[in-house]
Parts: C-alpha cells; sequence; structure tokens
C-alpha cells in the first residue's frame, strides 16, 4: 500500500498555531509519526542536521555515505565500524524530552491512537507511552540478536562493548560452540619449473585440520539499510490507522526514510496533517508547518490548547 506515491492535496481551512491547537483538542484518534529531532534536546544527534548530525561526523572520518554504517551488507562484512561509532547515538536512558512528555499527554488525554517513532533509543518507553500504542518502526537498542544463532538478549547486555568501541560476540554461540566440521580436502599447488600444478594431496597428511566456528556478532535490533520493517508496522497502519486516525502529528524527521517517509501521503485526504520540525518539508503537503525546536512548539500548542505540560526542562516561568 505505501508504494503507490501520491501527493495529498492541503485542507485550506488549516493554516496558524490556533488551527493546530483547535485540531488537537478536538481530535481524537491522533497518529503521532516522531524522528531524532525529539530527541536531540537531550544531546543525543540525529542523523542529518548540517553540522550536529552523526552523517557529518561519519563523512568527516572518510565514509563516502552515512548510511554506509547502517548498512546491513557493511554489518556482516565489518561489524567493526557499527561497533566505533555506535556509541555515540546510545542513549544514557535517564531521561527523555517535553516533546516525549507531550505524547504522553496526548495518551493520558486519551487521544493518542498510535506513534510510530523512527527512533531507536528507547525514549517512549521511559515516558510511559504504552507498548499496544508504539510503532518502533526501526526497532530499538533494547534488544539485541546474534548474527548466527539468532539469539536475542537485553539490549543492556552489549551496551558496555557498544561504549567500549568493542564488537559485542554471542555468549550461546561461544559458552555452545558447535562441533568443528573437519575442513574439505583443499587443493593445493605445487611449483612447476614452468608453472604451478594442482595436487589433491593433504598438506596435513597426518592430522585432520578442522574449521574451528566462530561466535556470532551481537547486532541491536534496529533495522538497518537492507532489512525489513516489522510486520506490526505495516498492520497496524493499514488495518487499524488509516481508516480511523483524525489528526496526523509528525514531529522531528526529515522524512527521507521509506517507508515512514510516505505515511502522511498514504491517509485519507480529509485528515489534517500538522509538521513540526527545524526544517521545512516540500514533498508532503502539510495543512501546518511549525517550524522550531519542537519541545517549544509542543509546549506553545499545549498552552494554546488550554493544557499543561509538565516536564523538569520547562522552565517554571513559562
Ligand atoms: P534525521 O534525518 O536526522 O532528521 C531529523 C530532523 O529533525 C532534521 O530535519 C532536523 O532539522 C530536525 N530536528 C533536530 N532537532 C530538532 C529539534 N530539537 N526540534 C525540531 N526539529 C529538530 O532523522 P530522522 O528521524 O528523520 O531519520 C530517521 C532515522 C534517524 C531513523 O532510522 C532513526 O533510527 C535514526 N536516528 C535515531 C536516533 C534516536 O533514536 N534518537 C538518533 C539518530 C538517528
Amino acid at each position: 500500500i505505501l508504494r503507490a506515491y501520491h501527493k495529498r492535496q492541503k485542507l485550506m481551512q488549516y493554516n496558524t498555531i490556533d488551527d493546530a491547537a483547535n485540531l488537537l483538542r478536538e481530535s481524537k484518534n491522533i497518529m503521532v509519526i516522531t524522528g531524532a529531532g525529539i530527541s536531540t534536546s537531550l544531546g543525543i544527534p540525529d542523523f542529518r542536521s548540517r553540522g550536529t548530525g552523526f552523517y557529518d561526523k561519519i563523512r568527516a572520518l572518510g565514509f563516502e555515505s552515512g548510511e554506509d554504517v547502517f548498512d546491513i551488507h557493511m554489518f556482516d562484512e565489518d561489524p567493526s565500524i557499527f561497533y566505533s561509532l555506535a556509541g555515540d547515538i546510545l542513549p544514557d536512558q535517564q531521561r527523555y524530552t517535553p516533546t516525549h512528555a507531550f505524547i504522553k499527554l496526548l495518551q493520558d488525554k486519551g487521544k493518542l491512537q498510535t506513534n510510530y517513532t523512527q527512533n531507536i533509543d528507547n525514549l517512549e518507553e521511559l515516558a510511559g507511552i504504552d507498548r499496544a500504542r508504539l510503532i518502533q518502526c526501526h526497532g530499538s537498542f533494547a534488544t539485541a540478536s546474534c548474527r548466527k544463532c539468532k539469539v536475542q538478549v537485553s539490549g543492556q547486555a552489549i551496551f558496555a562493548d557498544i561504549r567500549a568501541k568493542r564488537v559485542a560476540l554471542c555468549k550461546t554461540c561461544l559458552q555452545n560452540p558447535p562441533a568443528p566440521r573437519p575442513q574439505k580436502k583443499r587443493k593445493h599447488s605445487k611449483p612447476r619449473k614452468n608453472g604451478w600444478e594442482d595436487s589433491d594431496d593433504d598438506e596435513s597428511s597426518s592430522s585432520t585440520a578442522y574449521d574451528i566456528p566462530q561466535p556470532g556478532v551481537m547486532k541491536p535490533d534496529i533495522t538497518f539499510f537492507g532489512e525489513q520493517l516489522p510486520d506490526t508496522f505495516f498492520n497496524r497502519f493499514t488495518d487499524h490507522d488509516s481508516p480511523t486516525v483524525d489528526l496526523c502529528l509528525v514531529i522531528g524527521t526529515s522524512l527521507k526514510v521509506a517507508p515512514v517517509s510516505e505515511m502522511a501521503n498514504h491517509l485519507p485526504q480529509n485528515i489534517p496533517h500538522i509538521f513540526i520540525s527545524r526544517e521545512p518539508i516540500e514533498h508532503v503537503n502539510f495543512d501546518i508547518q511549525l517550524l522550531g525546536d519542537c519541545d517549544y512548539v509542543v509546549y506553545e500548542l499545549c498552552r494554546r490548547a488550554g493544557w499543561e505540560l509538565r516536564h523538569e526542562m520547562i522552565p517554571e516561568e513559562f
């Protein structure tokens, strides 16, 4: 369903921040789509902000594209690249932002239908968003799995490795190594006068050579480029949310990564769309774009809606 791309028409009756506050008040089933921008006020870098984003840092280290670090084929070839950099986006898990608190407020008011987050920091859970209302479109650091034996462990189990920039190896593979397999008899070559001659003789004819099994590499269960999004993403959007939401709020994302980037275009035409982020978006026709730091924007929206948004990072005198 997300493949056929079309650009929605703007609904002309919604334009101002007061319209946005009214929509919040009146709506009952709100879909919130979030991205890395809702966590940057905690010092967690996003990907694409110029100067501060993770991708600029990666390019400064000589990589052609930031996306390479999150490419599943690159990871399988050389996981040390990911492990040398991932510490920078591993959250400390102790705090969430006023924007997370805003989404929780929508939930407390019975208005949050689903929060589709592209974020992998799992801070929605810390903020108290119900698991049943949360789709982590790109997975999260909450769990990790072995690329070889597929065992899944708590993400915490590999945090020390990530922070130490050390490739995490699978403890299950290390404890229960599969029996070594005898090596296939290899052809080797013997020098001849005018070239090399293949021989079937095994070098180690008196002792058998074995393939020593290597333990698998642990990978946080975040979705890399080249991996499928979870089925729950497609099922929830198509069967549950698309027919019933009455407002779509998109916050803190550049909307560059499909299929999340296309979701807003695939809701029914009459659903109002509001975008909150630092930079404008042109490839989706949002009815209202509220540009600025999302923590401030959601605070102001709440104020105009007559709601109180409480959070330690919102100064008392605000
Ligand atoms: P992105 O492409 O880096 O875009 C983030 C957007 O947010 C940019 O357009 C910024 O201008 C904007 N922005 C940054 N800070 C703020 C702020 N305080 N207020 C308002 N807007 C702000 O990131 P996307 O989320 O669009 O891309 C999807 C990627 C990012 C997903 O695959 C994530 O896994 C990945 N990511 C997640 C995290 C995290 O979990 N915290 C961190 C870094 C990257």
